[in-house]
């Protein structure tokens, strides 16, 4: 009986629309919305014809309703012209999900979408639990399609994601859960598609549950914001999310959010959204523009003795990985400075920390330091420690402290 009801709930829910955080149940205090609408106005100051072309920033825009006409239409041409051949699963859904939510067609994307998703396939249940973050987009992405073979992809995705014995990733459990209750949604309620689905959304829901922290986050500051979204689709979930909404507020407040991909991933929660609400977008022409403050550039430094000394380690251990070594210099920058100019500085000085990167969604990605490149293939990366702690932010964004040691370590996830 209960294997019945669960899925019942699940479909009421979501075709009622009732997914959205109804705004007395946890709404922004009115002394806090000027923070909110700064932040937003951070994101889309962050879109030039020059910028990174990224969709989650046009769907969080058009999810809460944009303050920036001008850069909501940049965006979506900017989107719109992206050539999709060479996207991966991921980046492909959320670009189809930004074009849907300007109420553009997405066109051959959806094609080619389907066309990967059917030729996903996880190697094996210890291949990490991130694997399944792009595919989750695919499915969410074909679902608001209403693609005929989603189901079977979806159950397909559904049995992967129950065999896998790697470590839970909230990011990604949190992305999975917005995919299988849209899936949930296309189906009769008492058939084994949505026991299946009922299953694999349960044992994801307990384990983000368990990752709310004494403070009110979710899995650290910059998964709250997707988490919010999944708890937020689940009938009967019993999360209160008042602390939560306090715990993020006050993360703003320590500008924890300077990152715009960071603010894309938090504002629609923040707003009583989530991705589910894509396709029900209203795209209303000449939209009230809110006057964008110019972007907060960080303060010039006046004095030559206003400088940190950071030591810096590079680190490569792995085993069969060419020649391993550990290296360490120490680099004097400007106090405020991001971690990448540590890199740069350190560059400078030592040829062996020369060092590659490539722009995403998120900012500057480190590719290869000392010659050694990551390889998806294999896993590994070079991953960012200050002490024994990996850094939560990345080298363009993370502003290391006076006498800080942070390495750079090449390992595997
Ligand atoms: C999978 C993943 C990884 C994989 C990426 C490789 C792969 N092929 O899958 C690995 C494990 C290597 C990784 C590494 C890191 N990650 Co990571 N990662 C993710 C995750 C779970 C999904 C990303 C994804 O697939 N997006 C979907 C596709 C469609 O979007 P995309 O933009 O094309 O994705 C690419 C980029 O996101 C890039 N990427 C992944 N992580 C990071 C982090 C930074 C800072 C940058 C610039 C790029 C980047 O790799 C993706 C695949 O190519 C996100 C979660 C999230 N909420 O986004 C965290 C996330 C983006 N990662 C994060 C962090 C902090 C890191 C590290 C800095 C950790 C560390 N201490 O070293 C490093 C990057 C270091 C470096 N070399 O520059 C944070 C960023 C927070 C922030 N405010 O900056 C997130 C949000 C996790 C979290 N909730 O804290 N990551």
């Amino acid at each position: 009986m209960i294997l019945f009801i669960i899925p019942l709930l699940r479909l009421l829910w979501a075709v009622s629309g009732a997914h959205t955080l109804t705004r007395n149940e946890c709404s922004i205090p009115a002394e806090k919305q000027a923070l909110v609408d700064d932040l937003q106005d951070a994101m889309e100051s962050s879109v030039t014809p020059s910028s990174f072309p990224n969709p989650s920033i046009l769907i969080a825009m058009n999810l809460v309703g944009a303050h920036s006409a001008e850069a909501q239409k940049l965006l979506t041409e900017m989107i719109a012209s992206v050539d999709s051949t060479d996207l991966t699963t991921g980046q492909l859904a959320l670009n189809i999900m930004a074009l849907t939510s300007s109420c553009q067609d997405p066109g051959d994307r959806v094609l080619l979408l389907k066309e990967q998703l059917q030729d996903w396939t996880f190697s094996s249940p210890q291949d990490p639990y991130s694997v399944f973050y792009g595919p989750s987009l695919g499915l969410l992405a074909l679902c608001q399609q209403n693609q005929e073979d989603t189901l079977d992809l979806a159950v397909k995705f559904s049995k992967m994601l129950l065999a896998s014995v790697s470590n839970f990733n909230m990011d990604t459990g949190a992305m999975a859960t917005l995919a299988l209750t849209c899936v949930s949604s296309m189906t009769d309620t008492n058939n084994d598609y949505n026991e299946l689905f009922g299953h694999a959304l349960t044992s994801i829901v307990e384990n983000i549950g368990r990752r709310i922290d004494g403070n009110g986050l979710i899995g650290g500051t910059y998964s709250t914001g997707l988490a919010m979204q999944a708890l937020s689709v689940q009938p009967g979930e019993k999360w209160n999310c008042k602390p939560t909404m306090e715990a993020v507020l006050n993360e703003i407040e320590q500008n924890r959010f300077d990152n715009p991909m960071s603010i894309a991933q938090l504002l629609p929660s923040l707003s009583g959204k989530t991705y589910l609400d894509v396709p029900q977008v209203i795209c209303s022409s000449g939209q009230e523009v809110r006057q964008t403050p110019q972007s907060h550039g960080r303060p010039l430094s006046t004095s030559a003795s206003n400088t940190i000394e950071v030591t810096y380690t590079i680190n490569n251990q792995l085993r069969g990985v060419e020649t391993g070594f550990n290296e360490t210099e120490t680099v004097t920058v400007e106090k405020g400075s991001v971690l990448l100019a540590v890199l740069e500085e350190a560059q400078c000085r030592n040829p062996a920390f020369k060092f590659e990167s490539k722009m995403t969604s998120w900012g500057l990605y480190i590719t290869s330091i000392n010659g050694i490149e990551e390889v998806e293939n294999h896993r590994t990366y070079w991953q960012f420690l200050s002490g024994q702690a990996p850094l939560n932010e990345g080298v363009g964004y993370y502003k290391p402290y006076n006498n800080e040691h942070i390495t750079a370590n090449f390992t595997q996830y």
